[in-house]
């Protein structure tokens, strides 16, 4: 038989080419990145090329053979774990790995029943990169394979390298400019310099994060402030203190949406019981009111809530800045005389929540620990939501008033599982199994909130409370846009995408009678101000980036954290401009000067996290005299 002779470095090029197509193939099978034209499938396709050849690339540095065998297998099984924990992240989060996250694992024990759910037999596939290299070096003989190529051959390997670099990154500079300094979307950066680079960048980024607290000094605080103060918005003398010496009692609804709210499914009503709340005089329900969240969801939106500002991009800030100084609701709060406490049944340390709460000043964490999960009551991701409450109450009734209690509900969570005596409703019928199950895990959450009202009016607290729920975050993520697209019968676009960030907002005041509907654009961010100046609590010096919903001034403009944002008249969102109430195309004009604000409030609330600024005012505000000359 006839030997096959074989190039040089035949297995590098193999290595190189199936770790290539794996990662384009991986991406195409388990990402949904929208591609709008041809010449974005090209970047896309071509981005692993530069890494790969990098890094494949130093063998050629190595002398024997057997060393270079080892780090081609290595290498190909590196990048295939960074694929595949990508894929099962994913599928959860919608997102791609950011390190902080990944270093928190303490959370993926919680996180189990999801990732499992997650996880595919076809998963194997990122590793046929590894099988294909090791057949290779199998195969080929290996005298065709050792010799060490000549230093010019080396070192035009390496131009060769540098110019696809370049090539990509041009290309993408075209296609997205400012995308790496800009960065406020991981998919993008993925579509653009691809999964490896996006990594080294992430790592590149994160670091730069911890020199910027070393390297800022209170300087920054000025321009910061005078933003912050041209953007005040003074409250409503005729809300102000409505609620003074209250009891407050905030809920994060998990996963809740508004498109279920005086809505049907299959003709069953979904929230029977916050559809008769929204038309209670003692209630304030807002209808375009949005989630600003990114990947730290749940622990998101408390960050939000208690400070005002907006959460970090590409990581959880719980995790990341649980090490600063914060102006926290709950802090100001405590400061009012309040006893200030979160409630949630689960394990402490999860989203860090431990660590954070005490720099948020949260005098007392109910967690796990204070409840007792009896026979049948936990499900999915653990307590159900109904003994929940009721435990809840109880532990209330004996807390020094006024209290400040935050409950974070957990049944309606991601896989939106349930056992059969709680399903009140039956499951929808799409292709999408989340969806189908949501409505039912949703029909739980409002009997469950029912439940908590008539416990808080049998305790004796409800009269002398504010009750304030909202929607945490999404529950059904952009990959199941084909099935809200059946239920609400039409084609879901970016803009649809956009407005589904709408989550429900209830200001419940007891005994008020003055409630209505509040249709003002409006997002997490403007919580703490809204809350703090019900509770008679001015916030005229604190550093917050949002707006009482009450006051004249406030601005009907949201901003997300991925940058997208919704002003009364524009939806902005991947570049198009959208008329808010219509959805068609506009022109690009009415959202420019949008932009450019949504772009700087993002950098401020940066700033600040990034520069742990707080800790200057702090400073400051404890220097002798210096309370006495901000009076004045
Ligand atoms: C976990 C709960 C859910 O404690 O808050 O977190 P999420 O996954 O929604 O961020
Ligand atoms: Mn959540």
């Amino acid at each position: 038989m006839k030997k096959a002779t074989w190039p040089k470095h035949s297995v590098l090029i193999i290595a190189i080419v199936a770790t290539w197509l794996t990662t384009y193939v991986g991406y195409k099978t388990s990402f949904s990145m929208k591609i709008d034209n041809l010449m974005q499938e090209f970047i896309l396709f071509m981005n692993p090329l530069s890494f790969l050849l990098f890094v494949y690339g130093v063998a050629l540095f190595m002398k024997s053979t057997k060393r270079r065998n080892i780090y081609f297998m290595m290498v190909s099984i590196i990048t295939s774990i960074i694929m595949f924990s990508n894929a099962v992240f994913y599928r959860f989060f919608n997102d791609f790995i950011t390190l902080p996250v990944l270093f928190q694992t303490s959370n993926f024990g919680d996180l189990s029943s999801s990732i499992t759910a997650n996880l595919k037999v076809t998963d194997i596939f990122f590793f046929t990169d590894v099988l294909i290299i090791y057949l290779a070096i199998r195969f080929i003989p290996e005298r065709e394979r050792t010799e060490q190529p000549k230093k010019i051959a080396r070192k035009l390997y390496f131009v060769m390298t540098a110019a696809v670099m370049m090539v990509n990154l041009s290309l993408a500079e075209i296609q997205r400019p400012q995308l790496l300094t800009r960065s406020f979307d991981r998919e993008l950066l993925v579509k653009n310099i691809g999964t490896y680079n996006y990594h080294i960048y992430d790592l590149f980024i994160q670091s730069k994060s911890h020199a910027q607290r070393a390297l800022a000094d209170g300087s920054e605080l000025v321009e910061v402030g005078n933003y912050i103060n041209a953007n005040y918005a003074a409250p409503d003398p005729t809300k102000y203190g409505i609620a003074k010496g209250r009891n407050i009692i905030a809920i994060s609804l998990e996963s809740l949406q508004s498109f279920v709210i005086n809505q049907e499914m299959d003709g069953h009503v979904i929230t029977p019981f916050l559809n008769e709340l929204t038309k209670d005089p003692d209630t304030f329900y807002f209808t375009n009111f949005y989630h600003q969240t990114g990947l730290g969801k749940t622990s998101d939106s408390e960050f939000i809530l208690e400070n005002s500002l907006f959460p970090r991009n590409g990581s959880a800030v719980f995790f990341t800045h649980s090490g600063n100084t914060y102006q926290s609701m709950a802090s100001k709060l405590g400061d009012a005389g309040y006893f200030t406490n979160v409630m949630h049944a689960n394990n402490r340390s999860f989203w860090n929540r431990d660590i954070m709460y005490g720099a948020l000043g949260i005098d007392k964490f109910y967690d796990l620990e204070s409840y007792e999960v009896g026979e049948g009551q936990a499900v999915n991701w653990g307590m159900k939501d109904i003994p929940f409450f009721d435990q809840s109450v109880e532990l209330m009734k004996d807390m020094p008033q006024p209290f400040y209690s935050r409950l974070i509900t957990l049944t309606n969570h991601h896989p939106f599982d349930l056992d059969e005596e709680d399903k009140l409703i039956p499951a929808y019928n799409s292709n999408s199994n989340t969806l189908n199950k949501y409505f039912q895990s949703v029909r739980y959450m409002d009997e469950a909130i029912k439940t908590l009202f008539e416990d808080l009016k049998e305790s004796g607290l409800y009269d002398n409370s504010i009750i304030i729920m909202y929607g945490d975050h999404y529950g059904i993520s952009e990959n199941h846009n084909k099935a809200m697209g059946m239920y609400l019968d039409k084609k879901i676009t970016p803009y649809d995408n956009a407005k589904l960030q709408r989550v429900p907002l209830f200001i419940h005041i007891p005994g008020y009678g003055q409630g209505e509907t509040v249709d003002e654009v409006a997002g997490q961010i403007d919580l703490r101000p809204t809350i703090l100046h019900l509770m008679g609590i001015d916030t005229k010096d604190d550093m917050q980036l949002g707006a009482d919903l009450f006051s004249p001034d406030h601005e009907p403009f949201v901003i997300f954290r991925d940058g997208r944002f919704v002003t009364d008249n524009a939806v902005y969102t991947t570049d198009v401009c959208y008329d808010t109430e219509t959805g068609e195309e506009i022109d690009a004009e009415v959202c420019q000067p949008f932009i450019e604000r949504s772009m700087t409030g993002l950098d401020y609330s940066d700033m600040i996290i990034n520069g742990d600024l707080l800790r200057f005012k702090e400073e400051q505000e404890q220097k002798p005299g210096f309370n006495e000359q901000m009076k004045k």
